[in-house]
């Protein structure tokens, strides 16, 4: 079956009762029994209910996994995955570049709970083998990373980890199913924050761990039920209904990306571009390999000062200034006062994760729009406009905004 024949019949038979060709939302708490503990599967619905169960069966078939535990938001994700895997004294190696909100999760809940947060350069596999000989228990990356776009040889660094008796957690968010599925290079565990591209209309907010094999997957499944956080039955059918034109919006979101970065590539105020569908890009060759297209995010670093970039994100037309990404509306942000403020402004100068990076999300809008939006934003810069929404805070970045 392929992969967009899957987003609509992967899981989803008609209703069986009524012949409904789009399944009910069981909005119910409870299951009514026939004797105690006598009952069709379904007791209460934190432990189980039809429509999640349903959207659980179709992310394990796109992403190639076995199992599937949904949750109310990728970080309760991605707190399943750490709680079930990282004991105190445990070690947890990740990249350097990393979303704004899993860096904080690592660094001020699960550091001071006693895990060891190993932080390395992946794109240097002499560094990751270094790093995985204390024996970690999870190696965990994003590719392509959040807000950098930098891309990961997804399996040179499993069979590295696995040598060292780690688990492999890939958080897939930004690629998507779609254009890569880390299981097949190897990964143990897929993260998705089903809140971006899976749902994709920018209503609701929802977290995925997809497992490529039950054992792996048990304690996580234990930890959905045991924890509690898990989504509404509501948005499971919001995100079953977001999930049927996945493959359409991917393949515009990655043509929007794609003319984005080749245009900005020519601008004298853009300073560098991140796309990893530039042959500039230096994870371009790995991108090729592992993935069956670039994605739909584009990042640059604005030649200019960060009241300079502050101004051009608030000044556009189409793109909404804002958190999240992977809708059909297209969205800005500026990673150092945004999602990545969480970050140490210090670590984040090393890191490399400059104050005047920008990061788009296209949204599914024509791409001469979009285009043209960001172009005129810049030539508004060039000749010293600016708009009334940007008047902006020169504070430097770095306040930490928990959001
Ligand atoms: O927001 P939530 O559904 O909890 O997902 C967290 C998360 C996990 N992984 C990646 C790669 C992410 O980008 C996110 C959330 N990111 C944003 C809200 C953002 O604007 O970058």
């Amino acid at each position: 079956m392929h992969f967009a024949t899957k987003t609509i019949h992967a899981g989803q038979p008609s209703e069986p009762n009524t012949g409904a060709v789009v399944a009910p939302i069981f909005q119910t708490t409870t299951y009514q029994q026939e004797g105690p503990g006598e009952h069709k599967g379904f007791d209460y619905t934190r432990t189980s209910n039809p429509t999640r169960k349903r959207l659980e069966a179709v992310l394990a078939e796109l992403e190639g996994g076995t199992k599937c535990a949904v949750f109310g938001s990728g970080l309760a994700a991605e707190n399943a995955i750490l709680q079930a895997y990282l004991k105190p004294g445990d070690t947890i190696v990740v990249p350097v570049d990393v979303y704004g909100g899993t860096f904080r999760l690592l660094h001020k809940v699960f550091e001071p709970l006693g895990a060891i947060v190993e932080r390395v350069d992946f794109s240097d596999l002499d560094a990751l083998k270094r790093a995985v000989a204390v024996g970690p228990k999870l190696v965990w990356l994003e590719s392509p990373t959040n807000p950098r776009l930098l891309v990961y040889d997804i399996e040179a660094v499993a069979r590295i980890a696995h040598s060292a008796g780690a688990l492999v957690v890939v958080d897939n968010t930004f690629a998507t199913p779609y254009f890569q599925q880390p299981l097949s290079l190897g990964a143990d565990l897929v993260i998705q924050s089903v809140t971006k591209y899976l749902a994709g209309h920018l209503d609701v907010i929802q977290g995925a761990v997809i497992a490529k094999d039950e054992k792996i997957f048990e304690p996580v499944g234990f930890l959905q039920n045991a924890l509690g956080g898990v989504p509404s039955p509501f948005d499971c059918w919001l995100t079953l209904r977001g999930i049927k034109t996945l493959e359409l919006r991917m393949e515009r979101h990655a043509q929007n990306a794609s003319a984005i970065a080749e245009a900005l590539l020519a601008h004298p105020r853009v300073k560098r571009v991140y796309y990893p569908g530039l042959a500039s890009h230096p994870g371009h060759e790995v991108a090729k390999k592992q993935m069956t297209g670039f994605g739909g995010m584009v990042s640059f670093e604005l030649d200019g000062t960060l009241e300079e970039a502050s101004a051009f994100v608030s000044s556009l037309t189409y793109f909404a200034l804002g958190e999240s990404l992977g809708g059909v509306r297209s969205l800005v942000c500026l990673p150092c006062k945004m999602t990545h403020a969480s970050i140490p402004a210090e670590t984040r100068a090393e890191l490399g994760l400059s104050d005047t990076l920008i990061r788009l999300s296209p949204g599914v809008e024509h791409p001469r729009d979009l285009v043209g939006d960001v172009l005129a934003g810049l030539e508004r810069l060039e000749h010293g406009g600016t708009s009334a929404a940007s008047a902006v805070s020169k504070a430097p970045c770095g306040e930490p905004v928990l959001q």
